[in-house]
């Protein structure tokens, strides 16, 4: 019988259902239990604990040593820590937004919680072409309160700081670093570039200095900035969704870092969904109502974004200087930069560098992938380039329209 309690080991699913049995308090003394191991994302193991006898269930989370996307990623499992902590924080924070952790374990490096089965992952509805109406409503508050709760405008500052130290997560920001702000804007090995994509990306973005220095300043920005305990990796493979309910999961890229990089993530990864509904819905008119709904999903973020950031503020602000005339219409004009800043670097690392997404890689038609790609990366880069004007949910659409009717000119 292998012992959990000595030495960290990577989990089989066998180990699993020991591990459930005799290190938790969840399943009865008679459970019959079966295990799947169901992670799909870049890093950890997911393991699904079920009762059949009674169909309770539980999520098993492991951090291994090494990524699965690729073994030239070492990673501290000390990452499962930092996941179970913003959990915990983040389930007070935004009640009912974030699934509930039973238990963090530090020698094997895994925690148990919540199964949403009964959702579904956001990216792969998104692709199905499905809506969910609540969700902007959902996300906008999550952002609210987890990002304008944690930062110095609300907490007291030495509380903060002590926050900022326990998510000091210096190799998944590393990751992020190399990954989203570095690799995308130069020819590097680890790139991944769709050939047909591959002039317009040396022409557009490589060859651009004024980008790049943008993009400089922005990743000094992800490094220095320690404004809001962020969740880090906020795309639509980190959300489990169904018609009432909204769950994000999987913040292991936790840091505090600008409050902008959660919201530009979200607002990123619903682009991809815009880019493969228009090329992958045939009937014109299904095409343009999905099309309405995202675009409406988009600008509502930003707009309820903008609207509960205020009240939240002037409810919840204890800093002196808060108070002052302008400050808090300054301070969330830097938020709304950064988010479209980070939007920007999100739609272009998403196409050029090692890690894609599913809502443009499953777009089987060589010509219409392309052209998917090339709105991303154009929208990407004015969001980048345009980042001091982006206030408003119109701003973001804007550019998001005009990039769509360019390049549907273009192929007509
Ligand atoms: C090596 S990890 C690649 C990507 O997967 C994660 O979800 C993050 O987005 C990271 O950039
Ligand atoms: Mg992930």
């Amino acid at each position: 019988m292998k012992d959990f309690t000595k030495e960290y080991f990577t989990m089989t699913e066998s180990d699993a259902i020991e591990y459930a049995k005799r290190h938790l308090d969840f399943f009865q003394e008679d459970a019959e239990l079966t295990c799947k191991e169901i992670g799909d994302g870049n890093l950890n193991y997911v393991f699904k604990v079920v009762d059949s006898k009674t169909n309770k269930s539980v999520i098993i989370k492991q951090a291994g040593p090494i990524a699965r996307i690729s073994d030239e990623f070492k990673l501290s499992p000390d990452r499962n820590r930092i996941e179970s902590e913003i959990l915990k924080l983040q389930y007070k924070l935004a009640p009912g937004y974030v699934p509930e952790v039973y238990k963090y374990d530090p020698i094997m490096n895994c925690c148990a919680m919540e199964d949403l089965s009964d959702h579904e992952m956001m990216r792969g509805a998104l692709i199905k072409h499905k809506k969910f109406p609540l969700f902007a409503d959902h996300i906008s508050t999550f952002l609210v309160n987890t990002l304008l709760l944690t930062s110095d405008v609300v907490m007291e500052h030495k509380e903060k700081k002590a926050l900022v130290k326990s998510f000091i997560n210096p190799e998944l920001c590393e990751i992020s670093e190399d990954l989203v702000f570095t690799e995308p804007f130069y020819d590097c090995p680890r790139n991944d570039v769709t050939p047909g994509t591959g002039d317009f990306v040396k022409e557009t973005i490589w060859d651009d200095e004024a980008l790049k220095l943008e993009t400089a300043k922005i990743k000094f920005e992800f490094m220095t900035n320690a404004q809001s305990l962020v969740h880090g990796d906020l795309h639509t493979g980190s959300v489990f969704i169904k018609e009432d309910s909204t769950k994000v999961f999987d913040p292991e890229f936790a840091f505090y870092g600008p409050a902008g990089y959660d919201i530009g993530n979200v607002i990123a990864n619903l682009t991809f969904a815009y880019a493969n509904a228009l090329f992958t819905i045939e009937n014109d008119v299904e095409r343009q109502d999905y099309v309405a709904y995202l675009t409406n999903t988009i600008k509502d973020i930003i707009d309820l974004f903008n609207e509960k950031f205020s009240k939240a503020w002037d409810e919840h602000a204890t800093e002196f200087v808060a108070k002052y005339k302008g400050f808090k219409e300054y301070y969330l004009g830097t938020v709304l930069r950064d988010t479209a800043a980070i939007a920007g670097h999100e739609l272009i690392r998403r196409i050029i560098g090692l890690a894609h997404v599913k809502d443009i890689t499953v777009i089987s038609d060589e010509k219409a992938r392309v052209l998917a790609e090339k709105i991303c990366l154009t929208v990407g880069k004015t969001f980048i380039l345009n980042r001091e004007n982006m206030k408003t949910g119109d701003n973001f659409i804007d550019v998001l329209k005009s990039a769509e009717e360019q390049f549907l000119m273009e192929a007509k």
